[in-house]
């Protein structure tokens, strides 16, 4: 008897080959792109698991095919621990991604040519909240807020809100992919309270840290709807998650399946739901907390090494370092040289940027990655003081080499769950 890995290495090499490169490029080097995450062991084993056959087109005790005592089982559990765990009504667990998750929403509640404000893309903004590339950015007419360069880069609300009087928008997304400060619910809500607007959360990059306790809930402000996707500080399966109050149910289900998905990827469902039964114990919030704690730490040795940082610094486990004020290099030099050492991070635009997007003057980090391998304040310090040295003289071939090797030393004693070393 050959286990699966077996099967694989002798009836398709080349595809093994690379597995086991990924598998090695993830144990000796760190990441820290804020919205990636090493998984639980228990989760890429349910992803690999019989589940993955199965069509359940429809919701639980109302499928459009037999056999579906199982399915109706997982995706009732996976949606019992996401309300309880966000504490709301409602909870749509089959969003295959965060992009379709948040067209899913604008589809069931808004229609084509509603005005709809999200934060401009440079600002911290997402691709789904409006960027005029994306098809939802097409299909409504969407109102751009902005942060304030003299106010140390936070939202300017009374932008927002004079921008939300003369616009009128049907609904306000409120949630970010680059932003790194906790998000201030109460003024978004009383300005769409005054329009008469819907309000949205995409709290994918901090939904981990919502359900962990240490960062504020949207519904606790009376938030409508708040989506989030499952890999990020959540540590699930790639997917995405609606919750909102009961009154959109009916609209959200519909609209994510039979209007924009077909059959669920019940694989995926099932090991949702195992990551938030993980995220429901008490070890989680602990892990929570060390995230953002960990967050502080790596953006001091940033900031002690003469890094510049948008907003000063982080309060939500993310940071954007402006690489070409910092170090007189472009975001993807300077993602380029961080390879070098084996830290792994995105290139990223900062607020208003001059520089296109595959060249911006910034790069996007977070610690969501590193706390799941059990790394601490003084090995974020170590990681912090690696990167300026690297980015100080990306040309030094030496001296990338010994601090690739600093690096990859502190890998290997902080071994990521599930991936073999
Ligand atoms: N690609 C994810 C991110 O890195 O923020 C979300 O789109």
């Amino acid at each position: 008897m050959h286990s699966p890995r077996e099967l694989l290495q002798r009836n398709d090499p080349e595809l093994f080959a690379a597995l086991v490169g990924e598998e090695e490029r993830q144990a000796t080097g760190i990441e820290l792109i804020p919205s990636e995450n090493y998984t639980y062991p228990e989760v890429l084993a349910t992803l690999g698991s019989v589940f993955t056959n199965k069509y359940a087109e429809g919701y639980p005790g109302r499928r459009y095919y037999g056999g579906q005592t199982y399915t109706d089982a997982i995706e009732r559990i996976a949606r019992t621990r996401a309300r309880r765990l966000f504490r709301c009504e409602h909870a749509n667990v089959q969003p295959l991604s965060g992009a379709p998750m948040n067209a899913a929403v604008y589809l069931a509640l808004l229609e084509p040519g509603d005005t709809v404000m999200g934060m401009d893309l440079s600002h911290g903004g997402h691709l789904t909240h409006g960027a005029p590339v994306s098809h939802m950015g097409k299909l409504f007419r969407w109102i751009r807020y902005k942060t304030d360069p003299e106010a140390e880069g936070r939202i300017d609300f009374d932008a927002l809100r004079s921008s939300a009087l003369a616009h009128r928008p049907k609904m306000i997304v409120c949630g970010y992919s680059s932003y790194p400060r906790d998000y201030d619910y109460g003024p978004f809500k009383s300005i769409a309270d005054e329009v008469g607007a819907l309000t949205l959360a995409d709290v994918s990059h901090i939904g981990g840290l919502i359900a962990g306790g240490v960062l504020a809930n949207p519904f606790d402000a009376g938030f409508d709807l708040v989506t989030t996707t499952t890999h990020k500080s959540l540590r699930g399966p790639r997917g995405g998650m609606i919750l909102c109050r009961k009154e959109f149910r009916k609209a959200i289900d519909k609209s994510v399946f039979p209007g924009l998905q077909g059959g669920p990827h019940m694989n995926q469902v099932a090991a949702t739901a195992v990551a938030l039964g993980k995220a429901l114990q008490p070890a989680f919030g602990d892990y929570c907390r060390q995230v953002l704690a960990n967050a502080l730490a790596l953006a001091r040795a940033l900031l002690d090494g003469g890094a510049d940082l948008v907003t000063g610094g982080t309060a939500n486990h993310m940071m954007v370092v402006d690489c070409v004020r910092s170090f007189g290099l472009n975001g993807r030099v300077a993602e380029e040289t961080l390879d070098a050492i084996a830290i792994t991070c995105n290139k990223q635009v900062v607020p208003d940027d001059p520089n296109p997007p595959l060249r911006p003057s910034g790069i996007r980090l977070g610690t969501p990655a590193a706390t799941t391998r059990g790394m601490l304040e003084p090995e974020m310090k170590a990681l912090g003081t690696c990167m300026v040295e690297a980015l100080r003289s990306p040309g030094d071939e030496e001296s990338l080499g010994r601090l690739k090797a600093r690096v990859q030393d502190l890998c290997a004693s902080f071994p990521a769950p599930g991936v073999p070393g």
